[in-house]
């Protein structure tokens, strides 16, 4: 770290412990803290980030008791809320990302990932927090879509996706064939 880089650090401490805090961090330089770094001592416990300079945090880090980032929040609008989390395993790969797309806070669709590919997600369309609506993938390709149309907490119906595009829907077991 050079002179310039410790001039843009400034240490927050706990005022009875003395113990460090936070750090801000202007990264870029231009006279405006950008990273902000929430600490127990010498242990990061989250941090906050401005990554495109526009004075609203976009990022928010947390890490683990071993110092592992576990989880990245993020704003799809970019407006200072967090909407979506993003988690990882030990070995830094992307595990899940759980989404609220009401952005109140409230999970209500959970993407699971393997080897950098969403395998499958879970979601709740209707706010009664329970999945209603289940993806699955093969590749990057939606393989299948299944629905609870009556919110009864199983699938009842399921439409299936070819690989030539087609699509298929198939009722699932437990369901009266027509209803109005
Ligand atoms: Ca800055
Ligand atoms: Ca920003
Ligand atoms: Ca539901």
């Amino acid at each position: 770290m050079s002179d310039g880089d410790a001039k843009r650090i400034e240490p927050v401490y706990d005022r009875s412990t003395g113990r460090l805090q936070l750090l801000r961090y202007d990264a870029n330089g231009d006279g405006r803290v950008d990273t902000w770094s929430y600490m127990d001592g010498a242990r990061v416990v989250r941090i906050e980030l401005d990554t495109n300079h526009d004075q609203t945090i976009d990022r928010w880090e947390y890490y683990g008791a071993d110092q592992r980032i576990e989880r990245v929040g993020s704003s799809r609008l970019e407006d200072g809320t967090p909407d979506s989390w993003a988690y990882y395993a030990a070995d830094g790969t992307l595990s899940r990302v759980e989404l609220s797309m009401k952005r109140n806070g409230n999970i209500n669709r959970i993407e699971y990932y393997a080897s950098g590919a969403m395998v499958r997600a879970e979601e709740d369309t209707n706010g009664d927090a329970r999945v209603d609506k289940w993806e699955s993938y093969d590749g990057r390709r939606l393989a299948s879509v299944a629905f609870d149309t009556t919110f009864r907490g199983t699938p009842d119906r399921r439409l299936v996706y070819g690989t030539d595009g087609s699509a298929r829907l198939e009722l699932l077991p437990g369901t009266t064939p027509s209803r109005p």
